[in-house]
C-alpha cells in the first residue's frame, strides 16, 4: 500500500493546527509542555518551544526565554521544571523541597535539577529570524540578547564548573532526567547501581493516568531509582560537591556537552556581533574556551569502532557504550571533519535514518539493530521529533544542507497527522505518549517556515518536495523512502563543510 503525499490543504492544516497547539498550551508568559501529562514550563522544551512560537511572533517567543529566567538559580542553573500553577504532576514542589537549597530563586517553585542547553541555540536562531524581520522584532530580539546575555553565560559557565570541576571536558549528570532523555539505555548500567533506601518516601505516579499504555512509559523500578536519586540531591542539599561525593549516578553526558559547546560558541558570536561581552575576561573569550573545552571533550569520547561519542559513568570510570542518538554528539559541536563525515554516513546509513524497517526516515532514539531497541518504549527506540530537529540543524550546521533538507521534509510527514505526539513508534508510525506536545508542535512550525536559500517558502511551496511515503517493510512489502534516496544525497559524497552561519547553519542560511 502507498501512503499519497499529503497535499497542500494537509500542510496548510499542519501549520494551523500546530499554532492551534501552542496557542491552547500557552498559560500567558509561558508554555506547558503539553495540556496534561506536563502541566509545566519544562526547561529544554521550552528552548524548542520557543523557537518555534518566533515563527509567528518574536516578543512572545522572547517572552517564553523571559520567564525560564525567572527560575534561574544563583548559581546560574536553569532548572528543568518551573511550577508556576498546582497539578497532579508527580514529583511537584511538594517533593523537590528546594526550600533546602540556599541557591534556589525566589518567587517561582522549580525543580532542583537542569536539563540540555538547549536555550542559546534557540535565540541564536530567533535572533536571526528576527534580523531578517527587521523593524521593531530585530529591535526587540537584539536589546533581549543585550540584557540577557549574563544570564546565559551564567548558565552555561555553572554547566562548566560546578558539572565539570576536573575539566574533563563532559558535563556531569546527576539524574537521567537531566539528560532530557530519562530511560534511554544509556543509563542502564550507572542506574544499575542505584538502590532506593528502604527510607524512600512513598509514591504514587501521576504519569500513568495521562497514558494509554503503561508500558509506553518508564516501569515502578525505574521510577523508584528517580526519586531515589531526588531524596540524595534533597540530603545534600542541593550542593553539587556534596551530591558528587555521595550520590550514587554521576555520569558525562555527551549530547548536553556537544549542546554546551554549540550554545557557548554562539552565544560569543551573538556578544561579538552586538559588541558585549569584550575584552580578555570578558564572557565572549568565556564562552570560546567552554566550547573549546567540551568540543574537545566529546571528541574524546567518540568509540572508534562504531563512531559514535559514548557517555562517560563518573563512578565506574568506563565508558558507556550504547547506539543511542546521543553518540551523534560531535555532529552537533563540530571540530573534527573525518568524525563528522563519518556521522552522517552513520546518520543516514542502514542503522539509523536508513534502516529499512523505518515507517518514517527520521532518527530513532535507539538504532533499530541495536539489542537495547524497545519499539514502544519511551527513550528506548521511539521516534523523537525535536532529535530529528537536532540532527537536521546539525547536518545543516557541518555544510550538508541536502541531508538535512531529506531529515525536515521526512519529519513534516511524520508530524502530517496533526496529533503532534510526545514521540512515535518507528516502525509502524503510531503516535506515542502525550498528544498535543509543545515542542512537537513548535518544531512542525519551524520546518514549515524553513527557508532555501535565505527566503521563507510559502507553506504551499513545499508539497512538491514531501517525500513519496510508503507504509513500513513488511516481510514481503517495499521499503520506506529514505533521506539519502528523498534527497538524491549520495552517502559519502556530500560538500565539505563551509565556514557557519551566525545561526549556526550552512553560510546560505539554507537549513
Ligand atoms: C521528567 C517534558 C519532559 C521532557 C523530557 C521527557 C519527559 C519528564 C517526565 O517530559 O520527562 O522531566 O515526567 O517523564 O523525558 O525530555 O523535557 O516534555
Amino acid at each position: 500500500m502507498t501512503v499519497s503525499q499529503p497535499s497542500a490543504v494537509e500542510i496548510g492544516l499542519m501549520a494551523g493546527r500546530a499554532g492551534y497547539v501552542l496557542r491552547a498550551n500557552d498559560r500567558g508568559a509561558f508554555t506547558v509542555a503539553s495540556p496534561t501529562l506536563y502541566p509545566h514550563m519544562w526547561s529544554w522544551d521550552a528552548g524548542f518551544v520557543a523557537l518555534g512560537i518566533a515563527t509567528v511572533s518574536v516578543p512572545r517567543a522572547l517572552a517564553e526565554l523571559r520567564t525560564l529566567l525567572t527560575g534561574q538559580w544563583a548559581t546560574g542553573m536553569i532548572p528543568h521544571i518551573l511550577f508556576h500553577q498546582p497539578s497532579d504532576y508527580f514529583p511537584g514542589p511538594a517533593r523537590w523541597r528546594i526550600q533546602v537549597a540556599a541557591a534556589r530563586p525566589a518567587g517561582v517553585p522549580t525543580s532542583g535539577i537542569c536539563q540540555p542547553p538547549i536555550h542559546v541555540i534557540a535565540l541564536s536562531r530567533i535572533l536571526h529570524d528576527a534580523r531578517r524581520r527587521g523593524g521593531e522584532d530585530q529591535r526587540l530580539a537584539e536589546s533581549f540578547v543585550v540584557e540577557t546575555f549574563d544570564a546565559w553565560l551564567a548558565w552555561h559557565s555553572y554547566l562548566a564548573t560546578a558539572r565539570d570541576p576536573y575539566s574533563y571536558g563532559l558535563v556531569e549528570i546527576h539524574h537521567g532526567w537531566e539528560s532530557g532523555m530519562d530511560d534511554s539505555p544509556r543509563w542502564d548500567s550507572p542506574y544499575a547501581n542505584v538502590h532506593p533506601g528502604p527510607d524512600l518516601p512513598p509514591f504514587v505516579r501521576a504519569d500513568l493516568a495521562h497514558v494509554s499504555d503503561p508500558s509506553q512509559r518508564p516501569s515502578d523500578v525505574e521510577y523508584a531509582r528517580y526519586l531515589w536519586l531526588l531524596e540524595q540531591k534533597v540530603r545534600t542539599r542541593y550542593d553539587d560537591a556534596a551530591y558528587r561525593a555521595t550520590g550514587d549516578f554521576v555520569v558525562g553526558d555527551v549530547l548536553v556537552s556537544a549542546l554546551l559547546a554549540a550554545a557557548s560558541d554562539l552565544l560569543a558570536d551573538m556578544g561579538e556581533e552586538l559588541g558585549i561581552g569584550g575584552g580578555a575576561a570578558g564572557g565572549v573569550a568565556q564562552s570560546r574556551a567552554i566550547a573549546r573545552r567540551f568540543r574537545t571533550g566529546v571528541l574524546r569520547s567518540v568509540d572508534p569502532t562504531s563512531g559514535l561519542a559514548r557517555d562517560l559513568d563518573l563512578r565506574t570510570g568506563r565508558w558507556l557504550e550504547v547506539e543511542s542518538a546521543a553518540g551523534f554528539a560531535p555532529l552537533l559541536c563540530g571540530g573534527d571533519d573525518a568524525v563528522t563525515r563519518r556521522q552522517r554516513d552513520l546518520l543516514l546509513g542502514p542503522r539509523w535514518c536508513g534502516n529499512s524497517r523505518l515507517r518514517w526516515p527520521v532518527v530513532p532514539s535507539v538504532s533499530p539493530a541495536s539489542p537495547a531497541f524497545r519499539e514502544r518504549t519511551y527513550w528506548r527506540g521511539p521516534q523523537w521529533p525535536v532529535l530529528n530537529w537536532l540532527m537536521a540543524w546539525a547536518l545543516n550546521r557541518s555544510g550538508e544542507p541536502e541531508a538535512a533538507n531529506a531529515l525536515r521534509l521526512a519529519g513534516l510527514s511524520q508530524l502530517v497527522d496533526c496529533n503532534f505526539a510526545e514521540y512515535y513508534e518507528p516502525l509502524t508510525g503510531e503516535v506515542l505518549g502525550s498528544r498535543d506536545q509543545s515542542w512537537t508542535a513548535a518544531i512542525a512550525l519551524d520546518f514549515l517556515a524553513a527557508r532555501r536559500p535565505a527566503q521563507r517558502r510559502p507553506v504551499r511551496w513545499l508539497t512538491s518536495e514531501l517525500p513519496r511515503i510508503t507504509p513500513a517493510q513488511r516481510p514481503s512489502g517495499t521499503s520506506t523512502a529514505h533521506p539519502a534516496r528523498v534527497a538524491g544525497h549520495r552517502p559519502g559524497h556530500g560538500p565539505a563543510a563551509p565556514p557557519r552561519g551566525s545561526d549556526g547553519t550552512g553560510s546560505a542560511a539554507d537549513r
